[in-house]
């Protein structure tokens, strides 16, 4: 069951102008999924969280737009990897967490990605990976370069944080997918409108040359 969770500033400020950005987060078991997103949401590291999945929400001003960032904490089974057609059709956006701790996780995020990728609505979508557990150094077993190499390679945002010790890499981590989500709707805005002058261009000189 996912539970949806509206936050009080969302509640109190309708506003017709707003835009909704769905973000997803995937990652394997206990890498700090709703870690993430509690700190975004409150400034706070709690420590322990329960294992309700939930959709929470937030509203942001970026750039002078007022943007409702809805964020699905997916819960993972295990090490599993999995996640469902309709999480995929819900999201604009995805952040794949690991924690630079495990390695296993690391190798999740690659397997999730190949499967994003390989998805028709998802193969082109913004992503951000991040490695969280960044106050662990001496248990590190994924380095920085590594995930960076990942990153490039996959043309995803990366970042390193640590949930439990700042709010200001976790917010990065936030605004970066929200403006790739901004830039990647820009692009098929603009597509869309040379799609509509092709065809027009086309119907009046098929036109000319059927008359
Ligand atoms: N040291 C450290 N611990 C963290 C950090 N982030 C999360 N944790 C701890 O890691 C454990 C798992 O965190 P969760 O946020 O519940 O992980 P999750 O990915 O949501 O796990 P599932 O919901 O079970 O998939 C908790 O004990 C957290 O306190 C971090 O940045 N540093
Ligand atoms: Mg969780």
């Amino acid at each position: 069951m996912v539970v949806e969770v509206k936050s009080r500033m969302e509640a109190t400020e309708a506003n017709q102008q707003r835009v909704e950005t769905n973000i997803l987060l995937l990652g394997a078991h206990s890498v700090g999924k709703t870690a993430l997103t509690v700190r975004f949401l409150t400034r706070r590291f709690i420590g322990e969280y329960g294992d309700i999945e939930s959709i929470y929400s937030r509203v942001d001003r970026v750039d002078g737009q007022e943007i409702c960032i809805n964020i699905w904490d997916s819960q993972a089974g295990g090490k599993s990897c999995s996640f469902s057609d309709k999480q995929l059709q819900w999201a604009d956006g995805m952040v794949l967490v690991y924690d630079i701790c495990d390695r296993a996780s690391f190798e999740v995020v690659r397997q999730q990605l190949q499967l994003i990728r390989r998805s028709r609505k998802m193969s082109m979508a913004p992503v951000v990976i991040v490695g969280n557990k960044r106050d662990l150094q001496h248990r590190r077993s994924v380095s920085g370069e590594e995930g960076h190499l990942l990153a490039m390679t996959e043309r995803c945002g990366f970042f390193e944080v640590s949930a439990a010790e700042t709010y200001h890499g976790v917010l990065l981590v936030f605004h970066r997918l929200v403006d790739l989500v901004r830039e990647t709707r820009a692009l098929r805005k603009s597509m869309a409108g040379v799609r509509g002058i092709v065809r027009s261009v086309s119907a009046v000189f098929g036109k000319k040359r059927a008359e």
